[in-house]
């Protein structure tokens, strides 16, 4: 069910006045999707949305590192949420390709689509989308994630959220980030995979960093940001937390990285988080992430803070 609060038309992200809101001029659009129905652990992903928007009042529109307010370049125009069907997975994952496809195929169109989860699952939809209407021979995809999300199915279904990785690899190379968790099937497949690099948790650094440039450069890339990625210090608010993850500036550095070398990014999503009833900061967290990201994804650096 949508909560009731995200049919105010107000509630846009970062609660800006309507001329910075508006599709028609907005460099990015934010798509909330309230989906949850195959999680398998702790529940609350179809409150991330919300959690998110509400957050987003609270961030400082003013950005030091850029040395302005963002928002006032670009625009982010806040789109309804996405009504939600449970009849089957695959339903719901053909629910958001065809909705990212809309929003690609026809003038407006942002820069920048931000889609807020909801579940990991509707990932695989999201890249579904994106790859009817963008070159596909560019297309790649960054994946920061606590778990490789490489099973072919899981409890009955290939678009679980547990699936969601393997199943954006059968459309473009993907890059996986953070990752700590993967079982043996999984491991099976990868060792197989010729299109999948993985670095794990540990081996995440410098190297890490040329890499995921090497891999981008050039390139289309959709960037799936599973917030379990995060360490579950500063990121407890998610269905599967994994201890030993991210931490906050080595996700901005991914970030940075990626809007430096990449040709363009139209697609971020920000998927798993399961507000925690009290707990602010993992809402802001996400909110504040969303905000910076596009910032970085979209501005001309200024040569200090986004050198090389
Ligand atoms: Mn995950």
């Amino acid at each position: 069910m949508i909560p009731h609060e995200l049919c105010q038309p107000n509630l846009n992200f970062l609660g800006l006045p309507e001329e910075l809101a508006n599709p028609a001029t907005a460099k990015v659009w934010i798509l909330p999707i309230p989906y949850e129905a195959t999680t398998t652990y702790g529940a609350g992903t179809r409150n991330g949305p919300l959690a998110i928007l509400m957050a987003s009042r609270q961030v400082e529109l003013h950005d030091h590192r850029h040395g302005c307010e963002p928002a006032e370049s670009l625009g982010f125009a806040t789109l309804p949420p996405m009504e939600i069907t449970v009849s089957t997975p695959e339903a719901m994952i053909n629910r958001v390709a065809a909705a990212v496809e809309t929003v690609f195929s026809r003038p407006p169109s942002p820069e920048l689509l931000v889609v807020l989860g909801g579940e990991h699952s509707i990932s695989a939809g999201v890249a579904r989308g994106l790859a009817r209407v963008v070159e596909t021979d560019g297309l790649v995809c960054v994946q920061v994630d606590a778990h490789a999300d490489l099973r072919d199915e899981f409890e009955g279904s290939p678009f679980n959220h547990a699936c969601a990785a393997r199943r954006i690899s059968e459309l473009c190379p993907v890059f996986q980030i953070g990752i700590r968790n993967i079982s043996k099937e999984e491991a099976e497949f990868h060792s197989t995979a010729n299109n999948i690099q993985t670095f794990f948790r540990e081996q995440w650094g410098p190297s890490g960093v040329n890499a995921l440039r090497d891999f981008v450069r050039g390139k289309t890339v959709y960037l799936t940001i599973d917030l379990d990625g995060l360490d579950p210090s500063i990121m407890p608010a998610v269905g599967t937390p994994e201890p030993g993850g991210l931490f906050w500036d080595e996700l901005l550095e991914i970030i940075r990285t990626i809007g430096e070398a990449a040709a363009r990014v139209p697609v971020m999503d920000v998927v798993e988080l399961a507000p925690i009833p009290g707990m602010i900061a993992p809402d802001f967290l996400a909110a504040k992430l969303i905000y910076w990201a596009a910032a970085d994804l979209l501005l001309p650096g200024d040569g200090t803070n986004r050198g090389g």
